[in-house]
This record gives C-alpha cells, structure tokens and sequence, in this order.
C-alpha cells in the first residue's frame, strides 16, 4: 500500500492548497483564521471530497464489469468516529497531521472533536460497521442501508447511581460525512386502504387514503485499508412530502394539512434504545418500513436502469437481513416487483428467495420480533396482505410435509395467535439463514429454528463474527502495532492470520518484557482517563478487569459485581493476606426502561463508592463504572485491559465480539463457554484462557430437571446478600436479591448467576496467582494476540460473499 509518510514537498504543497481550497469554499476563510471548529469540517470535508472521487470510480468499475453487489439492510450501524480511520486507511495520517501542524492545529485534536456516530445500539450495529469496513477493503462492492437518526444512541449519565438519559445530537459536528442527494429521495406510504379488483382477469390492486413520506438518502463512505475503492453507507431521513396534503386542505382541514408534517420527519428523530428485546411501537414499525421501502425501491431502479428487467435480479443483487428487524423486506420486495411491476406471484417469490438471505443475532425469545396483526394492518394495508397470502401458501407447503401436525404448523405459521412473526417470515422465504457462532448456529437448528431446520437443512450455515482489527488493533493500540511490525514484519496488516508469527516468542523474555511494558502503557493512559472522567486513582500495576457491552441479565454483570463484594469481605477478614491489586472496571448502557438493568449500574456505583473509599481495601481493590460507553471510549480501555470479562450464561450470548476486541489486544478472557468463547478456546486451548461456569447443555439440563438457586447458595454467597441489605451499601437492593431467590413473577435467577458464583470465584482465584508470574500471564496473553486472526471480519465477509451472497 501507498503511504505518504513524509511527504515530498510538492505533494505537501498540494495538500496545503487543497485544505485552503476547502477552506474558504465552505467557511470564507483561511486555514490559518479559521477556528478548531471549521479546522475540523475543513479536514473532514476534504477527506470526503476525496472518497467521493473514489467512490465515482468504483462505481463506474462496478457498472462496466457488472458486478454482483451486496445491500446490507440494517435498523443500526454503530459507525463510531470517522476520521482518523479515514486518513488511515487512506494512508493520508502521517501527512495531514504534518501539514495540520504547520498550520498550528493538531490533527489528533480535531479527531477528539468529532462525535461517535451513534446509530446503534451495541453488538449487533457494530458488526455491521466492521463489515462494511472488511467489505471495503477486500474489494466487494457493498453498500450498507439504514436510518439517519437525528438522536443517536443517548448520552448516559450517573446521577446518585441512577442511569439518566440524555439526547445524542450527533448530526450537528457529525453531518460533514454526509452528502445528501435530495434528487434521489423516494415516497414510502403508510395507512390508508388498498383497494382490489380484476381487469380483464388481472388482479389489480391500488392503495389509496395513504400518509406519503419523503425518504431523503444521506450517503456516509467507506474507505477501506489498502485499496481505493470506497463503499457508502446510505442513510434514509424521513421528511414531510413537498407541499401539503391538498386533498386535506380543500376539505378544509388545516390543522390536518400540516399535521402531517412533523409526523414524518418523527420517523427518524430517534434510535429505539433497545438492546435485544423488542418495543412493539407504531413508530418503530415505520421506521422499518421506511428504510425496507426506501431501500429496495432505490435498489430496483438502479438495477432496472444498467439491465431493463428483474428477472436477473439475483445473478446481480444480494439482499442481507441483518437480524429480523429488517424483515420486511420479503412481503416489500413481493410487493414492488408484482404490484408496480406486473410480476406473476411466482415468479416474484423465486426473485425474493434467491436474493434475501438473513442473519440471526439473538435467541432471546423476546427479541424474536411480532407485530400485533392490528398494528401491522392499520400501518401497511398491502403488505399485510401480501404477507397473509405468503403464510397461507406456507400452511399449505406445511400441510404436505406434516401432515395433521398442527402443533409445527401453528410454531411455524408467519401470521399466529394475531402476531406477525418477523423471524418465520424470513425462514419462510430467505435462501439461507445464519448464526453468528458455532454454538450459536447449533442452538437455532437444535432449539428455535428445528422446525425450519428439519424442513430444509441446507439452508443454514454459521459464520462466526468477525472485526474490524485494524481500527481495534492497528488505530487504537498503536503501541503494539508498532512492536509487531517490527517484531514479525507488517504481513498481518493485511492477513490477521500472520498474527500466529509471534507464537515463536512465547518463551522469549525480552518480547515478554516489550509486550508488558506496551500493555503498561496503555493502562497509564486508561488510568489517566479513568482519573479525570471518574476522580479516581487506579494504579497501572494492578490488574485490570474489564467488562465492557450493554447491561442485560444474561451478561451477568450482577455476577461480577457480586463477587467483588465477596473479594471485599475478604480483605475485611484478613488484611494482611496477599492479595493481587485489582481495578474492575466497567462500561454499560442499560436500555432506558429497563430497571433492574438500572438497578444494577446503580449497585455497581454502590459498591464503588464503598470500596473506593475504605482505606483497608482501596489500595488492593478499585471500583471504576465509566460512564458514557462507546466505539470511542471502547477504544481506550480495550490496549489496556488485563482481563476479558465474558460471563454471559452458556447458551444466551449469539457470539460477542468484544470478547475477540480484548483477545487481539491481549486480554486473557475470563469466560463462559458460551458464543464465539468457545471458538476462542478452539484457538488457544485451556491453559490460555479461564473458563468457568455450567456448558450450555449443562444449564438445559438443570433447568429441565428444576433450578432452585438456594440449593447453590453458598455461606460467602449468602454474606453478600446479606450486605445488599443491610443498609452498607447505603441504600438497599432487595429487589435483586429477591430475583436471584424467590422471584414472585418469573423464575428466581433466569441466568443462574448462584449456580455459577463458586465456580467463577474459583476462576477469579486462579487470575490472582497467575498475573503475579509476569512472564507466564504475558505468555498467555501473547498466544491471545497471535491466535485472533480468524476473528477478522476479513475472514467473515469473505464467508459470507462465497457462501451466502455469491459475489
Ligand atoms: C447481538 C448478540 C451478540 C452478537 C451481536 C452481533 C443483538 C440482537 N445481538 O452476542 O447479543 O455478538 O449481536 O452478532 O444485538
């Protein structure tokens, strides 16, 4: 790859006079009067000036060769920050910053002023964004779709221990990445009525009474390391159509008329702050409707404009559901190529089936996503029906193979008990469907998905998650990066799987020395962070433990917290024991109604306090909560971590994918065999990683034989209870103790956090004589680097685009 490390003085000459050139087209100004504010649109918009040049290239190339793309329909993409990717990827870093400087401004300032792009929610957006990095640099033409929330994912803050919210207003440093295309906007309708008859014997159908949004797309690009071509991201803004609703206004209906307005542009106002559970709202509907509609009608005129027809639609065009929420799209794709397109049914539903294919990111049966049939019927009058054709055509299929077995039928119908079940609608059309991990596939073929499984084996397949390495290694541990280079050559820039090289040095103490001193850095620089963001003092000589991803039971955060008590009390007994220094330190947004998610930060902060403040413990024992968790924020505390907390219960967790983030940096994983942990055990076998806790089929099975969570109770179990309320904490938390044991509405411990406590503690123990031999812990946390390379999402996308997309 090209990298313009110093530049010569001609290209530097260049480069000044293409930033002034930005500079004053945009601002009227000079780069040297311009405030750190236009300094910083200034870079940005060049920067995207750039990719756009490269962007009309690869486009071009993409046309001429007619190649097969890629669409990736997802609600979120957690796209963090831009620039400094950008300038890396387009080896532009070294060269901008000298020239920045020149002109007295630091380009690693302006990066610290641009805001996380938001729009998703955790795990499942993130992946999408490392994808279309992975996608970009491997060269496949792809382009991702989804929603321009105006508020992306909140600001959390911690009051008094309590989790408030606050409005991500992203878009106003944020929207220089964007370039909107006002000419390419598309109406998508929503409500009213359809109204059917026959002409000539043709069924003809018309939607009428309908509220008309205008969906605007806002293209975000994507560079990709090491190549020029450039991918975009697609964002759909909703705006109120041009004019009014005359039809309202010569009724004399005002106030009507102008209604509608702000109606529209709510659609996307907001990222549904749910992580794994669903919502259920009208609005969350449209907001679905509006990117499926959008999207598609976008797609098919692209194709029809190079081709003339559809029925090529799948040599050239593959449509990725990313998890159900974008499900839509079969009964919308029938919708487009029969209705405004005179399709045959059967003939429109072999294009859908051989074009959408669909990923599943969760079994948490709550995030199965339904719709009341009420809902969906009263918001999309043609859809439902489309989708009520589909499902009877599918009983019908049913029928045949399960003959008078009513119990599958009703399990598999796509319309049942007046649910629309969105994740039957794409097993029932979808070519191919995915999980996200080896455990995970399995548990849909064996578990939620069997039925859909027995009927049609071959289409399913697992591809285990993968990451953007090179913004998670390269750009934020450039510590590291640098060692490596030099140590087993740059190969592994380019191939993750080069990693394996350094296996070699294991033994060797030198590499050992450089690789702790690296980490140690790393960890002054979190330290750092951790002393201004939180007023505490945590020392880089203890160990640190991190747990960072969204706050949900089934990650058990609870355990984690519950055992640092267990630890305190500890101490409490014997203060003169040895004992390892110990910095825990988490990152979690709890979703905003979800309480005893909240209530768990609020005993995290709780303990905290506690811990932090008693002289006997502190110097052993530090307690971090940081608040505000994002891609950013995730990239300081990942090169400075210790100790990988993955302690989901077995079965719950579709893969993780920070857990392979703190792998590639060097964390040892502390982990249950659950998701992509068990790949990772794969990878680096037993003695390198510290597993506790029940197998998956192990929790099936005490569940299957009756939990009584007392039966595990142990007596240091017990004291901690006892602590949470007694009144030490400082307030109580009876509630969370009483659903660990009695829980009067549900089950007591859904995720079996006292089943596990003993062995987990067991684990823990076990990190406290291990990090204290500095060379044996640090030869573990080396084999962790070398072997994370098929954790790429190079090697993902690849999967992916041979296997399920055929590009
Ligand atoms: C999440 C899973 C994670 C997984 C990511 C990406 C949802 C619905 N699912 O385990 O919980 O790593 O998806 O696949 O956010």
């Amino acid at each position: 790859m090209k990298k313009k490390e110093c530049p010569k003085q001609t290209d530097k000459r260049e480069l000044i006079a293409a930033l002034q050139d930005v500079c004053t087209r945009n601002f009227g100004c000079s780069l040297e009067e311009a405030t750190e504010k236009q300094a910083y649109k200034t870079v940005c918009t060049y920067v995207r000036e750039e990719l756009a040049d490269k962007r009309r290239a690869f486009q071009k190339e993409i046309r001429e060769k007619e190649r097969k793309q890629v669409y990736y329909m997802s609600m979120e993409f957690l796209v963090g920050t831009s620039l400094r990717n950008n300038l890396y990827n387009l080896g532009m870093l070294d060269s901008v910053t000298e020239v920045m400087d020149e002109l007295g401004f630091s380009v690693e300032r302006l990066c610290a002023m641009e805001p996380d792009a938001g729009l998703g929610n955790g795990g499942l957006g993130r992946l999408a964004s490392c994808y279309m990095d992975s996608l970009t640099g491997c060269g496949y033409p792809a382009t991702g779709f989804s929603i321009r929330y105006e508020f992306g994912i909140f600001r959390q803050k911690i009051v008094d221990g309590w989790q408030m919210e606050f409005p991500d207003d992203w878009l106003d440093m944020g929207d220089v990445w964007l370039k909107t295309r006002e000419d390419d906007a598309v109406e998508v309708r929503l409500g009213g009525e359809t109204r059917e008859w026959t002409d000539n014997g043709t069924f003809r159908v018309a939607h009428v009474g309908y509220q008309a949004v205008r969906a605007v797309p806002h293209d975000l690009f994507i560079s990709g390391y090491g190549t020029d071509k450039v991918n975009k991201l697609t964002l759909w803004s909703a705006e109120q159509p041009k004019g009014f609703d005359m039809a309202a206004f010569s009724r004399g209906d005002y106030v009507r008329a102008l209604e509608s307005d702000t109606m529209a542009q709510t659609i996307s106002k907001i990222l549904y702050p749910a992580d794994d559970h669903i919502s259920g709202k009208r609005l969350r509907l449209q907001q679905q409707y509006l990117l499926v509609s959008a999207s598609l009608q976008s797609i098919l005129k692209e194709h029809y404009k190079q081709y003339q027809t559809y029925r090529n639609l799948p040599d050239k065009v593959a449509i990725h559901i990313n998890d159900t929420h974008p499900a839509l799209c079969v009964p919308e794709l029938m919708r487009l190529l029969m209705d405004e397109n005179g399709y045959s049914w059967d003939d429109a539903w072999e294009i859908c089936q051989k074009t959408l294919s669909y990923t599943n990111h969760t079994v948490m049966s709550e995030a199965l996503e339904r719709w009341s049939v009420d809902l969906f019927r009263e918001q999309l009058p043609r859809i439902y029906a489309i989708t009520q054709e589909i499902n009877r055509r599918l009983l019908a299929r049913l029928e045949k193979a399960y003959p008078g077995d009513w119990g599958r039928l009703n399990y598999m119908a796509v319309i049942g008990d007046g649910q629309v079940r969105m994740a039957n609608l794409c097993l029932a059309c979808c070519h191919t469907v995915n999980g996200v991990s080896q455990l995970h596939t399995q548990i849909l073929k064996d578990g939620i998905f069997h039925d859909y499984y027995e009927l049609d084996n071959d289409s399913f397949t697992n591809v285990t998650n993968g990451i953007a390495y090179r913004r998670w290694l390269c750009q934020s541990n450039p510590g590291l990066t640098g060692y490596l280079k030099e140590l087993i050559g740059d190969d592994f820039l380019k191939d993750a799987t080069a990693l394996e090289k350094l296996l070699p040095y294991r033994k060797n103490k030198d590499v050992l020395d450089h690789l702790m001193a690296i980490k140690r850095e790393n960890k002054v620089r979190l330290a750092d962070y951790i002393a201004k963001a939180n007023g505490i003092k945590v020392s880089p000589d203890s160990i640190f433990d991190v747990q960072i991803k969204r706050l949900h039971e089934y990650k058990r955060q609870l355990l984690n917290v519950l055992h640092i008590l267990h630890l305190y009390n500890q101490i409490k007994d014997n203060p003169n024991a040895d004992f390892t220094p110990r910095t825990f330190i988490f990152g979690a947004k709890a979703s905003a109604g979800y309480i005893r998610a909240k209530q768990i930060i609020s005993l995290i902060d709780s303990v905290s306090k506690l811990v932090n403040s008693d002289p006997q413990v502190r110097s052993k024992l530090k307690v971090v909560f940081l608040e505000d968790y994002k891609v950013s924020l995730a990239e300081i505390i990942i090169p400075a971590a210790d100790i990988s907390e993955q302690i989901s219960v077995a079965g719950k967790e579709a893969s993780g994918t920070g857990n392979m983030k703190l792998m590639i940096n060097g964390a040892v994983t502390l982990g249950t065999m659950d998701g992509a942990n068990v790949e990772i055990n794969q990878q680096v076998g037993d003695e390198n990683m510290f597993l506790f806790g029940m197998k998956a089929d192990e929790v099936e099975a005490l569940w299957r034989k009756g939990y009584n969570p007392r039966e595990f109770l142990t007596p240091e179990l017990e004291r901690v209870f006892n602590m949470l309320t007694s009144g030490v904490l400082g307030q109580n938390y009876y509630d969370l103790v009483d659903s660990l044991l009695t829980n009067r509405f549900g089950v007591a411990d859904g995720f079996m956090t006292v089943a596990d406590f003993q062995d987990y503690a067991r684990a823990q123990k076990l990190i406290s004589e291990t990090y204290p031999k500095r060379y044996d812990f640090t030869a573990m946390s080396l084999t962790n680097i070398a072997k994370a390379g098929i954790f790429s999402a190079d090697r993902a996308v690849k999967e992916y685009a041979d296997r399920i997309w055929h590009l």
